[in-house]
C-alpha cells in the first residue's frame, strides 16, 4: 500500500501514533508535504465523513480521527509554510460565534497556507468583533468565515454587516465555507466567493488576490 494509502488509513483507524509516524517517513522519503496533506490525511478524513453519514461511524470514532488527523497536520504545518517563502495575501479565518467545528476550517487554513498565503487562525467560536478587529489590522486581504450548523451559518450575515458598518467591506473580500454553506448563501450576504472544499479555497483565493 503506498504510505499516503496507509497514512488515510490509519487516519480513519484513529491511530494518531502511527498517523505521526507515517507522516515522518513520507517527509523523509521526500513525499510534498501537499501531497501528503491532500492524498493522506484529508483523503482519510473524507472517508471518515462518509462513514459518519452512513452511520458507520459515531461521534467518538470520528473525535479519534480528527486528532490523528491533526497529529500529522502538526507535523506538516512548519513544513507547509517553509515551502512558500513570500505570502501572497493575508487571511484572517475562523469558524464563526457557537459553532465549535474546526477541523475542515483547519484545514482550509493549511491549505491556504500551502498554497502561500499568509494565515492568522481565530480558531473556533469566534465573535465578529474579533474577526473586525483583524479585519482592520493593514495587511489583512481575506476574511474566511466556516460554519457547519444550519444554526450559526445565520451569524455570517452579521459578519459581514459589521464589515460594512466599521467601513471595512471594500478593503477585505470574503469567502465563507462549510458544510451547509452555499453558493446560494454566498450571494444573499454579498460575500465574494464561496468553496465547497479546501482545494476550491485556493482557486477562490487565487482569484480574488491574484
Ligand atoms: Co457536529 N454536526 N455537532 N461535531 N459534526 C455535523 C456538522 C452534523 C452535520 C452531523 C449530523 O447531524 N449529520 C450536524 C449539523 C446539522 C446541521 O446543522 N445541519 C452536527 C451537529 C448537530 C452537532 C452538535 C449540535 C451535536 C450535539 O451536540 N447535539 C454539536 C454542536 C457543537 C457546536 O459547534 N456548538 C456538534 C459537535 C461535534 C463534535 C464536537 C463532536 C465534532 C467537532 C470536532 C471539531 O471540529 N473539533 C463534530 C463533528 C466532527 C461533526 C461531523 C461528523 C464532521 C465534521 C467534519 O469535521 N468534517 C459532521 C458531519 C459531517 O459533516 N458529515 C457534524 C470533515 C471536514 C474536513 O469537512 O468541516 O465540511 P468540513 O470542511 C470542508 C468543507 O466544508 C470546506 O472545506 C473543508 C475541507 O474540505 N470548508 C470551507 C469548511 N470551512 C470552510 C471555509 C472556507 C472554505 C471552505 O472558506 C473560509
Amino acid at each position: 500500500m503506498a504510505i499516503n494509502e496507509q497514512i488515510a488509513d490509519e487516519v480513519i483507524k484513529g491511530q494518531a501514533d502511527a498517523v505521526k509516524e507515517l507522516v515522518n517517513q513520507a517527509i523523509s522519503e521526500e513525499i510534498s508535504a501537499e501531497d501528503v496533506l491532500n492524498n493522506g490525511l484529508v483523503a482519510g478524513m473524507n472517508v471518515v465523513s462518509k462513514k459518519f453519514k452512513n452511520n458507520e461511524f459515531f461521534i467518538p470514532e470520528v473525535l479519534v480521527s480528527a486528532r490523528a488527523m491533526t497529529a500529522g497536520l502538526d507535523i506538516l504545518n512548519p513544513l507547509l509554510a517553509e515551502a512558500n517563502v513570500k505570502p501572497k495575501g493575508k487571511v484572517v479565518i475562523g469558524t464563526v460565534k457557537g459553532d465549535l467545528h474546526d477541523i475542515g476550517k483547519n484545514i482550509v487554513g493549511m491549505m491556504l497556507q500551502g498554497a502561500g498565503y499568509e494565515i492568522v487562525d481565530l480558531g473556533a467560536d469566534v465573535p465578529k468583533e474579533k474577526f473586525i478587529e483583524f479585519a482592520r489590522k493593514e495587511d489583512t486581504n481575506v476574511v474566511g468565515m466556516s460554519a457547519l450548523l444550519t444554526t450559526t451559518m445565520i451569524y455570517m450575515q452579521e459578519i459581514v454587516q459589521a464589515l460594512k458598518d466599521a467601513g471595512l467591506r471594500d478593503k477585505v473580500k470574503v469567502i465563507i465555507g462549510g458544510a451547509p454553506v452555499t453558493q446560494a448563501y454566498a450571494d444573499k450576504i454579498e460575500a465574494d466567493g464561496y468553496a465547497p472544499d479546501a482545494a476550491s479555497a485556493i482557486d477562490l483565493a487565487k482569484d480574488l488576490l491574484d
